[in-house]
């Protein structure tokens, strides 16, 4: 038996697609009368408190989610393998929101609205594609798949992981000791980390002032669509405002939704987006999800287990 727990989301909708993809095999959702013994797999988005109470029998949990920070967190999460979503649809969007905002940012976008607003014909040429730095931090399904579309076009490509990785035209970072030498020749920095204890608040003020400033005009550019816990906030503000950040696209946020009351509405070079770079999509989720389920039942081993120790 499958047990929905999805919040935030339309789970009517995804309930009757399992339905009718992994039928005869039963799926419920909370409310429907059954025994939660019998709950093999359950499916979860921000699941409440009391999401895993009673389910004794679970053989998965199954994370709507490419990012399982907020899983992990949850009191009482049980001891069952955590399946993440990997999907060829939803890095493609990502990889989409990444690519847009990267050549936004390499085109000096602020800069030429600004101008056009004042109505100010000023000539100024950006860089060549190659000779602007896409670094990017986090190179696993999401930062390889920006990588394969962003080279295309030119740009000068770099990463940063936690073990080296060899992918060509990419320069690779590993490791903490090698973040400085990494965001020294980064002119665009996009996030696309898990969000860890490492990680939690590496965008800050400190990490934008070791980014190369003399490339782009206005300074460089950071595009954070991984998770707002990466970034503090009133460093963003700060450096946007004294120029040691040009431009920041900004599609997560530490509180979400955004409050009205955050500065970042107000601030010109500044991006927000209310965290829909990359959805998880109903028809391509049902077909993933039914398709690990239908072979573990067959005896096959779970794929994109999430490892609990590194977080993620
Ligand atoms: P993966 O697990 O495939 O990749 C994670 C990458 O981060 C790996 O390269 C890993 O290194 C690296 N990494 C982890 N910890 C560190 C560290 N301490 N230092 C350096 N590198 C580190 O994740 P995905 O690519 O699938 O997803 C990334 C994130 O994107 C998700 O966790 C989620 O938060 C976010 N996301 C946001 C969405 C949105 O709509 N805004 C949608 C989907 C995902 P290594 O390869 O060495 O293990
Ligand atoms: C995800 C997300 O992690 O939508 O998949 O943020």
């Amino acid at each position: 038996m499958l047990l929905l727990h999805l919040s935030d989301v339309d789970e009517a909708n995804w309930a009757e697609k399992l339905r009718a993809e992994l039928s005869p095999y039963p799926v419920v959702r909370r409310g429907d009368g059954f025994d939660p013994a019998a709950v093999r797999y359950v499916f979860a988005w921000k699941p409440k408190p009391e999401a895993f109470d009673g389910l004794t029998g679970l053989k998965a949990v199954l994370s709507l989610g490419a990012g399982v920070d907020g899983l992990l967190k949850h009191p009482r999460l049980p001891d069952a393998p955590i399946v993440r979503f990997v999907d060829a649809d939803l890095s493609q969007r990502m990889s989409d929101y990444v690519v847009a905002h990267v050549t936004m940012h390499h085109r000096l976008y602020t800069r030429f609205r600004a101008d056009q607003q004042a109505r100010r014909w000023s000539q100024l040429y950006p860089p060549a594609a190659s000779e602007t730095t896409v670094g990017i931090m986090g190179m696993g399904v999401l930062g390889q798949d920006a990588a394969a579309r962003l080279r295309p076009l030119g740009f000068t490509l770099r990463s940063w992981s936690r073990t080296p990785k060899a992918i060509e035209g990419v320069e690779g970072f590993a490791g903490a000791e090698t973040f400085e030498a990494f965001l020294a020749g980064t002119d665009i920095l996009v996030n696309l980390l898990p969000l860890t204890p490492e990680t939690t608040g590496i965008l800050n003020y400190e990490t934008f002032g070791k980014l190369r400033r003399d490339r782009l005009d206005g300074g460089p550019a950071i595009v954070n669509a991984a998770r707002g816990g990466h970034q503090r906030e009133a460093d963003i503000v700060k450096a946007l405002g004294d120029g040691t950040l040009g431009a920041a696209s900004l599609d997560v946020f530490e509180t979400e939704p955004l409050p009205t009351s955050s500065p970042l509405w107000d601030i010109e070079n500044c991006y927000i987006t209310p965290h829909i770079a990359a959805i998880s999509d109903p028809a391509s989720g049902v077909r993933y999800f039914s398709q690990i389920i239908r072979d573990h039942e067959a005896g096959e081993p779970l794929i994109n287990v999430v490892d609990r120790q590194r977080g993620y």
